[in-house]
């Protein structure tokens, strides 16, 4: 036995040892696998069988009611100093934040099965993907991770092959909030996490092994380890281009990475690389390209109808999870805004007679295979990945950041990445719709101190001048009545049209203090009931809020102190120069 499978099997032995599974179970990853623990779990009630025949191969997950979201006040960072993980992070020195949880894990299992799940994240040959193993206990994981990511016997074989892999320890414990904690030990490669079942909470490979510890990786190694979507768009010339989006959770990510061009934009295809993580290389020609290191979506199931998403909508009808949404009386899975069915049952299983809220939970999710997209990119699988045109930074505003523009250069990019601000939503406990800074959509998932993750973006522009260029996008922008100006969903393609464009140099734009905008009817509105006035609106400068937001920006960055790169306070100034210049 090679010496990484000795390491893995002498882990696995000192966590059995101290958590008392009845147990092991090593994970093949075979669909007979999968199978099988399907019919366990209906068995013993974690899963229920949704409507086998509208509904084939879809099942029912219910959450324990206090787990139901990802819980960042108990997502901890653990570096020996706390300046590297950052104003950012919560922090725990690592000695203290393993006695802590190691004596939650103390016979934790008893009882139950462990799982043993090796995986891989990225493409099981890619010289840029990474391997990790989950131990858990629960079955819920197991199959979950099977439809996220390569798991198996392929990621055990690559795990001999790469000696190393990150640890990731999961129980859901008793699902106390009192005694949920989601650890990160960067500096050993490893996750330790109890007390919640849910989402990226549980299915390690997701934030915790993919943009947390990857993160902190990426710094290392120079790449970057980031929350975006990864698309594909080709226009009727058979030209493609590959952007990479990065909007805070529940921001539309999975929507717009398999969006469906509008009737005026039929001739253009989508070709859906991956809907949450992106990990970014240089390659030796100076090319930035993208892995998704996800194989799965676990996707926010409210809102998805024939008209939001029909290819989610059809892709969720059959060998999908679903956790947290409401039954119809035959046995359909039934969500807000569905447009079809009524709900039965609401996501706690109680009879839904409306007096309860809303039936599905507002964070009920999917889980299902990225292949079971009908506009899956066979790129998706491709080693070396694709080559990224442009970046784009998005966050949900009532006001301020208009539909779209471009950074004036990859520092000044650097600049609108770090300043996202976006309304906060279901997908994480605590209060919904409040503002707060998330650059690069990042807050919840950085592994260490912002201000030198901001340094590493900035130092790209010394590696190459091949780099995409920066884009900001709103699709969330409301008038005074609370209505929202642009409508969304698939119209969207026509604002990533002009993107790629202005990535072609194939057309102008208006310069403004913030950066590049369209000029007046450049973004194509044909068969848009969207007047001139309303387009005016969405990509107007309010030169006041504008400087209002900039010095919020600027407070923001001093919570850094001296850690802040000067390159990006130098941008911050010319930002407020030139907003002063402008009135
Ligand atoms: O709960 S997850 O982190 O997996 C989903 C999300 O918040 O994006
Ligand atoms: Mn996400």
């Amino acid at each position: 036995m090679t010496s990484s499978l000795s390491t893995l099997r002498e882990w696995v032995d000192e966590v059995a040892s101290h958590t008392r599974p009845n147990d092991i179970h090593w994970c093949s990853g075979s669909d007979d696998e999968y199978t099988q623990l399907i019919e366990q779990m209906t068995a013993d009630g974690t899963l229920s069988p949704l409507n086998q025949d509208t509904y084939p191969n879809c099942y029912l997950h219910l959450s324990d009611p206090t787990d139901v979201a990802r819980v960042e006040h108990l997502t901890y960072v653990c570096t020996d100093s706390q300046e590297d993980a950052g104003p950012n992070n919560n922090w725990m020195s690592p000695s203290e934040a393993h006695a802590k949880v190691d004596a939650l894990f103390k016979g934790a299992m008893r009882g139950r099965t462990m799982y043993v799940i090796p995986y891989c994240m990225g493409p099981i040959d890619s010289p840029y993907s990474r391997c990790g193993v989950e131990i858990t206990d629960s079955a819920y994981v197991a199959i979950n991770m099977k439809l996220m990511t390569r798991m198996g016997s392929a990621a055990l074989e690559r795990i001999e092959r790469d000696g190393v892999f990150v640890r990731g320890l999961h129980s859901t414990g008793d699902l106390d909030p009192e005694r949920r904690f989601i650890m990160h030990f960067p500096a050993e490669l490893s996750i330790k996490s109890i007390g919640s079942g849910y989402g990226g909470n549980a299915l390690l490979g997701k934030k915790c092994h993919a943009l947390r510890i990857a993160s902190h990786q990426a710094r290392a190694e120079g790449w970057l380890a980031e929350h975006m979507m990864i698309v594909g768009l080709e226009n009727p010339d058979g030209e493609i281009h590959y952007i990479a989006c990065a909007f805070p959770s529940a921001c539309g990510k999975t929507n717009l990475a398999m969006l469906i061009p509008p009737h005026s934009l039929s001739g253009w295809k989508v070709h859906t690389l991956g809907d949450d993580i992106a990990w970014l290389h240089l390659d030796e020609e100076g090319q930035l390209r993208a892995i998704n290191p996800e194989s799965g979506y676990f996707g926010v199931v409210p809102g998805t109808n024939r008209k939001t998403n029909e290819n989610a909508f059809n892709m969720i009808c059959s060998d999908t999870i679903f956790t947290n949404v409401a039954r119809t009386a035959n046995n359909e899975p039934w969500w807000e805004d569905k447009r079809v069915g009524e709900p039965a049952f609401d996501w706690q299983n109680r009879a839904y007679d409306g007096s309860n809220g809303k039936a599905a939970h507002p964070n009920s999710r999917f889980t299902v295979a990225a292949r079971n997209n009908p506009t899956y990119s066979a790129l998706a699988d491709a080693p070396e990945g694709v080559p990224i045109s442009a970046i784009v930074f998005g966050g949900r505003r009532k006001r301020v950041a208009p539909l779209v523009y471009e950074a004036k250069d990859w520092r000044h990019g650097v600049l609108v990445g770090a300043s996202v601000g976006s309304e906060t939503t279901a997908a994480a406990i605590g209060e919904v719709g409040v503002i707060r800074r998330d650059p690069m959509a990042m807050k919840p998932f950085c592994g260490y101190n912002f201000a030198d993750y901001w340094q590493h973006w900035l130092s790209f522009e010394q590696r190459t001048d091949k780099l995409p260029r920066i884009f900001h996008v709103n699709w969330f922008r409301q008038d005074d009545d609370g209505h929202f100006l642009w409508p969304g969903f698939g119209e969207n393609l026509r604002v990533l049209r002009w993107i790629i464009d202005r990535c072609e140099n194939r057309i102008g734009a208006k310069e403004t203090p913030v950066g590049y905008l369209p000029e007046d009817g450049d973004i194509d509105v044909s068969e848009l009931d969207i007047s001139p006035e309303v387009m005016r609106q969405l990509t107007a400068i309010d030169i006041e809020r504008w400087k209002t937001e900039n010095e919020h920006f600027a407070d923001y960055l001093d919570t850094f102190g001296d850690r802040v790169p000067d390159a990006l306070r130098a941008e911050q100034r010319r930002l407020a120069a030139a907003l002063e210049a402008a009135q």
